[in-house]
């Protein structure tokens, strides 16, 4: 497929301000009679033909005005349709297509998941539905009337409030007609249609508005939906409070379906859910799960003012909508929960899957300029750095601001479909700010680098930081302008207290925030007195990666001393990685290892100190992954040398530490029965982690203690954790954990996928094999994407020695699968080709094999435009 360009957009020739559809639901011959009630664009072109997107559709009739067209008025092709000359005024279509929603294995438009009828039609699924101008600044009224067989689909949902139904005498059949009365883009439309249970509550927003809430879920499953609708009501009164944003429509429904290619997705009213992340129970879900259904669960809900009452004019604006919730669903995970723990987990993923993206051949800008296939630009970087960019302004224009700023985006374009530049000024209005080279955020890729050095002059009593910026050539994008970036910083005198920050001017930073703008600063403080320590983007402020002078001993002084949590924390990660790179380069060259003395001596001040959460001295414990150290160490990476030197850490820390480790593990023992809470959480991630260590240390009965806990454990949480420990760490042990686990939960799709994830991520030669066996189990499937990730997906992301074989087997079976699955669900495909995005860091052996695999996938006639998209990329 040609790029589409930003540069090249124009607005519609044509709109749509109301749709009328009548969808008679039928297992495989489902009729679908749209009315479109199309008037000419007064901004679009002037006697332009109407071009309708089609895609798989089969065309039954097409009347105008009432008036069946002749065939020579329009014409089809396999992704439009196109009425020639229309009248150039108001005029009415009327479209029969017809689709077969159990062959739709793509799970986009309409499909059946499980008996289930339901929907996804973002980004491009409307047109599989019916012909429609399927671009999201096309914002129309829907009503739509829903008919089915009664006994095959009892429940019938759509957008917006339901405003009829009943029963079509003399027939099995029934209807519903719901209205939807806020102009949408057809992205968001949604139905679905099946046999399912429902919990209900209710909400009462801040102006008294009365909200039905229901949660449809597979029969059977009503009791796990009940977290998710705390989490829902939550969400809804943080949403007024935080932002000021009340719901607006008499019902709100989400509905959980097991085949999803997305986590979820937020249609006006009606949210369609992976069931991952609605259904939880303690036996079945970990405190991770439960984390995660309380973050989606609002992120969709925002969406409600942040995408779907103000949309993207264009799919370029992505992150109008996707930065934005994230950052709103960030920011209430961090109310509910512990916030420097929430911030640490948030940054943790932020380098695991943006920075790689960024620093490899998929790197784009937040907002890209061009793409082939939009599916695949639902990323890391438009996501989680998009959260980022709105988190800075947010740093550098004050909460105040910031509020203002949002206060006048909602009233400003309310009903509209905008574009970032929308969003820019309205922060730069409200507050008189500047925001042009700030939008560069936007607009150029690659992770910006600081390089500080810091240096205390006695004689002057002064503190001098120098500070360098630089963002590295990204495809498409050889040369960079300097960025605005705010940091956030501390200089921490030797008591450890804070000491004012006062530049040479008399002027201290508002906030404690630098602005760096240009390619080089020096910022000299005066009345420093004493040998501080700076302490760099406190909180993680900017998304970048940061090189300084700081010594061994000023990190473990910080890792102490610091009064922001988030940088004690970065501090035992930086030395962390400082001694797993120089460690991966003696284990490569067979020198003695280094002693991490002071790593484990401030880990274990972490793990002694009673004042701190436990949560986040399981964070300080767990050290960076072994993607985390190839990524920073950049080219030539040898995996098993990454893996070597990590597994050396961890027994390291687990011989040193092992008294305390133990007795953690049983200081923060349960009290009660499980409960998700954050601070219950906290204490289980601190225990499991100690378990870990002590397990691969061989200390402290690390394995007797899993084994314990695995066969005492009441929560899934505890219950995963050990098992995952005990297959890492007792091979004698494994065969009959992973039965033992099996046999109690193989009726249990969701909890089934973790047992296929654990067996794929076992770092040993044998797994590539256990995983080739695992696709031919019976309980193994390739149409259902949540299974395909639990086993080939974490294969390809969560095992980096035995997925990077150097024997290649691991990209062949990546490739095979891929090829395998491209025909039946290429979203779902170029997803796990993802996986391979790194291969250019890899030594040269490994680098040629991957490149053989992909170059195998490239060479292949009849790729989809996803796959094709993402291998040409990776290979660019
Ligand atoms: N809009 C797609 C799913 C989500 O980001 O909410
Ligand atoms: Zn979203």
């Amino acid at each position: 497929p040609k790029p589409i360009r930003l540069v090249d957009y124009r607005p519609p020739d044509w709109l749509v301000d109301t749709v009328d559809l009548d969808i008679g639901l039928h297992p495989t011959a489902t009729v679908i009679r749209a009315r479109l009630g199309m008037r000419p664009n007064p901004a679009g072109r002037e006697g332009a033909p109407i071009v309708l997107d089609g895609d798989e559709l089969v065309l039954k009739s097409l009347a105008l005005d009432g008036e069946t067209l002749a065939g020579n008025a329009y014409s089809v092709t396999p992704s439009s349709l196109t009425l020639l000359a229309p009248p150039q005024r108001a005029l009415t279509l009327e479209i029969e297509t017809l689709l077969d929603p159990s062959a739709n294995t793509k799970l986009m438009g309409l499909y059946r998941s499980s008996g289930t009828y339901c929907t996804q039609c973002e980004a491009e699924g409307f047109r599989r539905i019916t012909y429609f101008p399927d671009r999201p600044d096309v914002l129309a009224v829907y009503t739509t009337r829903i008919e089915a067989e009664r006994e095959e689909a009892p429940v019938l949902l759509g957008n917006g409030n339901k405003v009829e139904e009943g029963e079509l005498p003399g027939t099995t059949r029934h209807f519903a007609v719901w209205h939807d009365p806020w102009p949408k883009p057809c992205y968001l439309f949604a139905l679905v249609g099946g046999r399912l249970d429902r919990v209900g509550d209710r909400f009462v927003t801040a102006t008294g508005r009365d909200v039905e809430l229901g949660i449809y879920v597979e029969p059977g499953k009503a009791a796990r939906a009940g977290y998710a609708m705390d989490a829902l009501k939550r969400s809804m009164r943080w949403d007024e409070e935080a932002f000021g944003c009340e719901y607006d429509l008499d019902v709100f429904n989400i509905v959980a379906v097991a085949d999803f290619n997305m986590g979820a997705m937020e249609n006006k009213g009606l949210n369609i859910f992976n069931d991952k992340y609605v259904l939880a129970s303690p036996e079945t879900a970990t405190d991770n799960d439960y984390a995660s259904i309380e973050g989606i669960i609002a992120h969709e809900y925002f969406h409600n003012w942040t995408g779907n009452r103000i949309t993207c004019r264009d799919w370029f604006q992505l992150c109008l909508k996707e930065g934005l919730t994230v950052f709103r669903d960030q920011e209430f995970s961090a109310d509910q929960r512990s916030r420097p723990v929430k911030r640490i987990i948030d940054v943790r993923l932020l380098k695991a899957y943006q920075f790689t993206e960024d620093a490899g051949p998929l790197a784009h800008p937040v907002r890209p300029a061009t793409y082939r296939e939009i599916n695949n630009f639902y990323t890391a970087t438009v996501y989680e750095k998009g959260a980022e960019v709105v988190r800075m302004l947010k740093t550098l224009l004050g909460s105040e601001g910031f509020r203002n700023g949002m206060d006048l985006y909602f009233e400003r374009h309310d009903g509209q479909a905008a574009t970032i530049e929308d969003f820019l000024a309205c922060f730069a209005d409200a507050t008189g700010t500047d925001l042009a080279q700030f939008a560069l955020w936007y607009a150029q890729s690659g992770t910006p680098q600081l390089a500080i050095t810091g240096e205390w002059n006695p004689a002057e009593r002064s503190y001098r930081l120098d500070v360098e910026q630089s963002v590295p050539p990204t495809p498409g994008q050889p040369d960079k302008q300097p960025m605005v970036i705010p940091l956030a910083l501390g200089l921490v005198g030797p008591s450890g207290e804070d000491l004012p920050l006062t530049l040479a001017d008399g002027t201290s930073p508002a906030g404690g925030v630098l602005t760096v703008d240009a390619p080089r600063h020096s910022f000299v403080f005066r009345d420093v007195a004493e040998r501080p320590v700076p302490s760099l983007n406190r909180g993680f402020a900017a998304p970048v990666r940061l090189a300084s002078n700081l010594s061994s001993d000023d990190l473990v002084f910080l890792a102490r001393h610091d009064r922001d949590p988030f940088n004690r924390f970065e501090a035992v990660q930086t030395l962390a990685l400082g001694y797993l790179i120089e460690a991966t380069q003696a284990v490569r060259s067979g020198r003695n290892l280094p002693e991490p003395a002071a790593l484990i001596a401030a880990m274990g001040a972490s793990l002694a100190d009673p004042a701190l959460d436990p949560a986040f001295v399981g964070q300080v414990l767990t050290v960076p992954s072994e993607s985390d150290i190839a990524r920073e160490i950049g080219r030539d990476v040898d995996p098993d040398a990454v893996y070597a030197a990590r597994a050396t850490l961890r027994r390291a820390v687990g011989t040193a530490l092992a008294e305390p480790l133990a007795g953690a593990f049983e200081r923060f023992a349960a009290p009660g029965p499980y409960s998700p809470d954050a601070a219950s959480a906290g204490r289980r991630t601190l225990r499991n982690t100690c378990l870990s260590l002590l397990a691969e240390a061989g200390a402290g009965e690390g394995v007797a203690r899993a084994l314990g806990l695995y066969r005492a454990a009441d929560n899934m949480t505890d219950r995963l954790q050990s098992l995952m420990t005990l297959c890492h760490h007792a091979p004698g042990q494994r065969a009959e954990v992973l039965a033992d686990f099996y046999e109690r939960f193989r009726d249990d799709p969701l909890v089934l996928d973790k047992w296929f994830g654990i067996q794929s991520q076992i770092p040993e030669p044998g797994t590539l094999d256990r995983v080739r066996e695992l696709t031919g189990h019976p309980a193994f499937s390739l149409r259902n994407p949540n299974r395909v990730r639990a086993l080939i997906g974490s294969f390809a992301t969560g095992n980096p020695t035995q997925f990077n074989r150097a024997d290649g087997a691991g990209y062949d079976f990546l490739a095979d699968t891929v090829l395998g699955l491209d025909g039946s669900n290429p979203q779902l495909a170029a997803r796990l080709l993802g996986a391979l995005k790194s291969w250019r860091v890899l030594e040269e052996g490994r680098r040629g094999k991957a490149e053989a695999a992909l170059r195998r996938i490239a060479g292949t006639a009849g790729l989809s435009p996803d796959v094709s998209d993402i291998v040409t990329r990776s290979l660019a």
